[in-house]
Parts: C-alpha cells; sequence; structure tokens
C-alpha cells in the first residue's frame, strides 16, 4: 500500500483540474499577448480562472491578485518591495515577522536585514503561536510592513491573523500575510482579514506547482519583482502560463467546494488518528487541536530521531516528513519545536503528518500499525530514549 501523508508539502492534482488544463498544452497554445485566434481563445478561459481565484479569497474588483510562480516568489516579492520602497529610500527602517515563517519569508527577512533594515522576529508561545499583542508591542513609526503567516505549514497552528489584521489597520502599517497552508483548509477572507497582501500557492489545494498568487490591496501597489513585459498590468512579466492559471482556478473553485468536508470530515479522521498515536507512550503534540488547520499533526516520539521514523514509514511506502519539505535536507531540528523551547532530543523528534481530501480511512488505520511497529523498534535501539530520565 502506498500512502501520501505529506500534503503540506505539495498535494495531487485533481482529475478535473487536470482535465481543465490539457487543452493549454497541445491544443489551445497561443501566447495571450499574441495578435491571433491562437491567443485570443485563451483570454475567456483566463479571465474565467481570475474570477475564480476572486471569488476564492473573496477580494473585491478594485484589488489586485496578480498570478506568480510560486508562494516563494510572492513572499519574496512583498518583502523586497517593502524595502525598495520603504527602507531604502530612508521613510521606514523597521520591519515584522514571526520567527516560525516559511523560509520564503525568513531567508528574504534576513536578506533585508543584511541591507541595513531592522527586522523584529516574533516570538512564538508554548502552544507554538503567535500572540497579536506582540505585534502591537514591537510595531512604532518607522514599521514599513507586518509579515504573519495565516497558517504554520509545520504544526498547522492558526495565528491570529484578523486580530493582527486590527492592529496593523490602527497604526497603518502594510500586512502581509502567508495564507499557503490556508486556502482549502480553512476560509481565507481577505475583506475579513484587513489584509493588504495575501500569498497563496495552487500546489497546496490540489492544483499544479509551479503557478501561486499575491492580492495585493489598493492603495497598498507593490514596485514589479519581474521587469519586462505588459502582462499582469506590468505588475509581473513572463508569458502567462496559461494552463497553471486555468489549473488554478479550478483548484481554488473546487478547494471553496469542499470546505466544509476538509472541516468536518478531514478534521475528525486527523483528530481520530491523532487520538490513537497519543496513546503511544511518550508522544507529544504542540498545538492544541482546535488552534490548527483540520489536516496537520506535528508530533514528537521521544527517542526517535525523525528522519529514522521517516525511513521506516517509507519503507512501508508511507510518505511524511519531519517538518518543511524545503528544510528536509539540512537534519537540523525542526523549527517550531526549536523555538518553543523543546529539548534538543524532542526537537529532533517531530514527524509532520498532513492528510487531504484524498485521505482514506483505511490508509489511516494501515499507517498508525506502521508507526506503532516503527516505534518498537527504533525505541529498542535508541540509546537516548534508554536514559531518558523520569521515564
Ligand atoms: N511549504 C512544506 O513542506 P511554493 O512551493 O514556493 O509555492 O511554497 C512555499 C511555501 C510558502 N509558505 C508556506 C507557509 C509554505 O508552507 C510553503 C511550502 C512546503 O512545508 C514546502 S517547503
Amino acid at each position: 500500500m502506498r500512502v501520501y501523508l505529506d500534503n503540506n508539502a505539495t498535494t495531487i492534482v485533481d482529475p478535473h483540474v487536470f482535465q481543465e488544463m490539457e487543452p493549454f498544452f497541445v491544443q489551445k497554445y497561443g501566447n495571450p499577448n499574441s495578435l491571433h485566434s491562437f491567443a485570443s481563445e485563451t483570454h475567456q478561459p483566463l479571465k474565467d480562472a481570475m474570477e475564480r481565484i476572486y471569488a476564492g479569497i473573496n477580494a473585491p474588483r478594485e484589488d489586485s491578485v496578480v498570478v506568480t510562480s510560486c508562494a516563494t516568489e510572492s513572499n519574496n516579492w512583498v518583502l523586497k518591495s517593502i524595502y525598495f520602497q520603504y527602507i531604502l529610500t530612508g521613510r521606514k527602517n523597521h520591519i515584522i515577522v514571526s520567527e516560525v515563517e516559511h523560509p520564503s519569508v525568513m531567508a528574504t527577512a534576513k536578506f533585508i536585514e543584511s541591507q541595513g533594515c531592522r527586522v523584529t522576529y516574533l516570538p512564538i508561545n508554548h502552544e507554538g503561536l503567535i500572540d497579536a499583542q506582540s505585534v502591537r508591542d514591537n510595531i512604532t513609526d518607522k514599521t514599513a510592513l507586518v509579515s504573519v503567516m495565516m497558517a504554520n505549514n509545520e504544526t498547522g497552528g492558526i495565528f491570529p491573523v484578523q486580530e493582527i489584521g486590527e492592529i496593523c489597520k490602527e497604526y497603518n502599517v502594510p500586512f502581509h500575510t502567508d495564507a499557503v497552508q490556508a486556502v482549502g483548509k480553512i476560509p481565507v477572507n481577505v475583506q475579513s482579514f484587513n489584509v493588504d497582501y495575501l500569498t497563496f500557492s495552487a500546489h497546496k489545494f490540489h492544483g499544479p506547482k509551479g503557478v501561486g498568487g499575491l492580492y495585493i490591496k489598493k492603495g497598498r501597489e507593490l514596485i514589479p519583482l519581474l521587469h519586462g513585459g505588459s502582462q499582469m498590468g506590468g505588475l509581473r512579466s513572463g508569458t502567462l502560463n496559461v494552463a497553471g492559471i486555468v489549473g488554478m482556478g479550478k483548484a481554488m473553485e473546487q478547494a471553496i467546494d469542499a470546505l466544509d468536508y476538509e472541516m468536518i470530515d478531514v478534521r475528525a479522521m486527523r483528530d481520530n488518528f491523532e487520538d490513537e498515536l497519543l496513546k503511544i507512550e511518550d508522544t507529544f503534540v504542540v498545538t492544541p487541536r482546535d488552534k490548527r488547520t483540520p489536516n496537520t499533526i506535528l508530533i514528537s516520539f521521544r527517542g526517535i530521531e525523525g528522519e529514522a521514523m521517516l525511513w521506516d514509514l517509507n519503507c512501508a511506502g508511507i510518505a511524511a516528513s519531519t517538518g518543511s519539505a524545503c528544510a528536509s535536507e539540512d537534519l537540523e531540528s525542526n523549527p517550531v519545536m526549536e523555538a518553543i523551547g523543546a529539548d534538543a532530543d524532542l526537537a529532533h523528534t517531530a514527524i509532520r503528518f498532513s492528510l487531504s481530501r484524498y485521505t482514506t480511512q483505511e490508509e489511516l488505520d494501515y499507517t498508525l500499525e506502521v508507526v506503532k511497529k516503527a516505534v518498537k523498534r527504533l525505541r529498542e535501539i535508541s540509546s537516548s530514549y534508554a536514559y531518558t530520565p523520569n521515564r
């Protein structure tokens, strides 16, 4: 049996999404900016796709939704543009991010820090969450941006973006949220969240890889990251990824249709699975369930290196992760576990199981049996587990 429980890394493309994309590879392959029928036959499908995307995040018509190549590009764009517009010009000197942002925000923040910007990294609390008050405590009249993710990719922890948005509005500071792990799992509504910028990525909600987006509120315009032609109103140059945009539109529509299933049925399956995992001795989950996206579990098995557990799971055909896929090669401990101050033993033992609407009960039952066997086997050979005090 093969079981895919790494849906926070990427998801299967929904067959209906694939079906809608297919004509745009070998039949309707025109460049939308050309002046012939090969181009014009792409216009209506692109328009329909953009409408689905606007509707999916409840973006008003007057605001912009710009298609990018991925969330990494969207996140880079916001931070770098703010740097060029506010920091380099000397109007402001400071940004605020959480200490557990995805590397596409974190590395960009570090880069602009190296260019002279002051960066505040907001700490997470013992539940792996951000306290909105900490944003208020750190905002100054020199703050050019607050960037706090909507849901954490490692724990699934949902951050208080609505409250943070209100604080930013009060101080008139632009607010960006990386909603990559939220779209399709919890309601995402740019009008009720008071956000100025919102990042999303199609491959996290059963759309194709290589296409994402950035919502930009009117009045909070950015300067382009990619200069060139007039595509996307000159905001993001480069020939449009027609198939990708069509696919993202369809995936967004389906994600909204499936939201109740995700929030009720996937959550119920996740909760049951988690209950069973927690029956295994010496297991820990950081963020409370009701404060998490419905599909995610980050669980530590004391005494077992995350990579060793992944090996056993993989041998049994099960895909999970030790955290963010981008950081999977560095063998560092999980950044969220570190940030909550977990001891070194525990910080290396986290495993992320992330479900999707395609996950079945049978798959979870099978995974549970494999996990139990792996825990037994790996603890028998674990020196750190054998000598754990007070156990
Ligand atoms: N997180 C994970 O395993 P791209 O691939 O550029 O469209 O998405 C990047 C990204 C940005 N923000 C968040 C919150 C994310 O979770 C991701 C992707 C994957 O957690 C791969 S590193």
